[in-house]
Parts: structure tokens; sequence; C-alpha cells
């Protein structure tokens, strides 16, 4: 039985993995920490406060765990990094050796840590881009990204300690809010349409972005992490597609439900972030190493999202 420590487990994507992780393990084999209280506990359900830079704090856990698996999902995403660089940084580098050293040094099992979309940069190429390509980001984000994924791969290729990562798009779930994203735009006009407000958009009019639906997010992280160790030919971090489209196809989207539902545009600093990053993905690595394969498009990400709103709404 596999003992499951997550860090970073209030964020977006940290709420809706750890409710996976624990439907798959069993709630007393899932440890969440967070810096913070999370909102609400589940009855059985596990947490513990824990700051991702406290490395005392993460070696004690994991030995008194038994922990086999760790999903380090703490960092400082783009637009808020972009605020305070040197803070970002520090963050998400010094949270991650801490992470790949107690992996070492305590010989966890597994370890999973997400990469971006923003390891990408202006001279990358637009549309379907390869695995293998020009990166130069230019967000600390995607500079601390890119450098994480090179430290991933290191370990596993000097010391073979088992971390696994993937090129998350931007993502877009019900259950949370992101927080400090590029992206986030495409959570926000969802509330907002069910709110009957129009929304106004931080990007701009054709600003293609790849992005993800959560369940999709979670059935690749889970693929993944279940995929034999010898069949990973990436150990630097996959590029992972599913969806790519700008704001006005998402109102479009949501207008078929919400026909009243306008979208206006007054593009703020985080346009130049987004102009720097691709409109789309070739995962044609993920696909044939651990058959990865998206289930949901844009409209019935909508269609998904909208129902799934209106009933936590109520
Ligand atoms: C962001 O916008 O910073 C994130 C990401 C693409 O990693 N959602």
């Amino acid at each position: 039985m596999e003992k499951v420590l997550v860090i970073g487990a209030n964020g977006q994507l940290g709420s809706e993995l750890t409710d996976a992780l624990r439907e798959k393990w069993g709630r007393e084999n899932v440890l969440a920490t967070d810096i913070r209280q999370p909102r609400q506990l589940a009855g059985g359900d596990r947490f513990e406060l824990l700051d991702a830079l406290d490395k005392e704090g993460l070696y004690r856990l994991i030995k008194q765990e038994g922990t086999t698996q760790i999903y380090h999902l703490a960092a400082v995403l783009s637009a808020t990094g972009e605020k305070n660089p040197h803070f970002a940084w520090k963050l998400n580098m010094e949270s991650l050796f801490n992470v790949l050293e107690a992996a070492r040094e305590l010989k966890v099992g597994k370890t999973y840590w997400p990469s971006s979309i923003a390891v990408f940069g202006p001279d990358t190429p637009k549309k379907d881009v390869p695995q293998y390509t020009v990166c130069n980001p230019t967000t600390i984000y995607g500079i601390s990204k890119l450098a994480g994924e090179q430290w991933c791969e290191y370990y596993w290729k000097k010391w073979g300690v088992d971390v696994r990562s993937l090129r998350y798009p931007g993502l877009i779930g019900y259950k949370a809010l992101p927080g400090g994203g590029t992206t986030d735009y495409a959570v926000d006009i969802y509330h907002k349409a069910l709110e009957g407000e129009d929304y106004t958009c931080f990007l701009a009019k054709g600003t293609y972005l790849p992005m993800m639906y959560m369940p999709d997010a979670i059935q690749a992280t889970l693929q993944l992490m279940d995929a034999p160790a010898d069949s990973l030919r990436i150990r630097s971090s996959y590029n992972l597609g599913a969806l790519s489209f700008d704001p006005e196809e998402i109102a479009a989207s949501i207008r078929r439900h919400l026909p009243q539902f306008q979208i206006r545009y007054q593009p703020d600093f985080r346009q130049q972030i987004a102009d720097s990053w691709p409109d789309s993905i070739n995962d044609s690595y993920a696909r044939q190493d651990w058959n990865w394969q998206p289930a949901y498009n844009l409209d019935r990400m909508t269609q998904d999202m909208l129902e799934n709103l209106r009933v936590l709404k109520e």
C-alpha cells in the first residue's frame, strides 16, 4: 500500500488531486499538507500544516508516515511571480531541492512535481510545440520550472530518484480557484457568467493558449505515476496537450448555455506573459509512453463547469 504526501494540497490542482489520491489509496494513506488550514476537511481526511521551505518539517513527516509517494505542488505562478521574482525563485527552487533531497536520502519510491507550458518563450514555435525545442522562458516562474525540470532529470540520472513531471497547460476546474496565473481568466469567466455578469478579460481577443480541464489533468497525473519506470522516456517533464482556445471562443461556448453573456477586453501586464507562450502543444511522447488521451473538448468542459458551478453556488 502506498503512503502519499501532498505538499500544497489546498491549491487549485492540489485540492482536486488530493481528493483523487484519497479515492485511489484510501483516506488514511494520504496526508495533505499546506501552509494554511483547508477551508473544510471531510471526516477521515488527514491534514498537517507544512511550509514547503521547511526541510526539517518535511523530513519529519516523511519519516513519521513512511511516505512512498510525494506530490510537491506548492509554487508561485506566473503572474504573482513577476511581482516578487526573488521570492518566486526561492520558493519554487528551494522547495524542489528539499523534496528531491528528501526523496534521495529517505528513499521515497516516487515523486511528482508539476512543470508548465511556462517553460516556453517567444522563441518557441507557436503551434504544436514539440517536446524538444527552443524554450527561453521570460517569466521567473517559467525559468524556475525549466531549471526544475533539469534538476529532476539530474536526480533520476545521477541517483535513480524516480521523479516524474508534466508540463501542464492552463488548468480549468470548478472546485478551487486558481491563484496568480496568466491562464486564470478561463476559470474566472465561468464564475462571472453564472453570476449573470459580463466579464472583463485581462487578455486580448485572439490570445490562444494551451488549456486543459481538471479531470483530464488529474487523469494524466495518475496515469503517469502508474506507468512502469522503464516505459518513461522523458525524465525532465512531459509535454501535455488538450485544448487551445482564445477568450472569444470560450465566451462563445458559454453563450450556448447563457445567451446574454458578454465579454469585454482590458489587457494588463499578463498579456505580455501570454504572448510569450505557445498556442498549442504536441504531446506525442505522453501518448506513446503512457497512452495519454484527453477526454474533454471546449464545449464538453463548458457544460460540465456550468453544471457543477451551478450546484456549488446554490
Ligand atoms: C499560469 O498561468 O501561471 C499557470 C501555468 C500555465 O502554469 N496556470
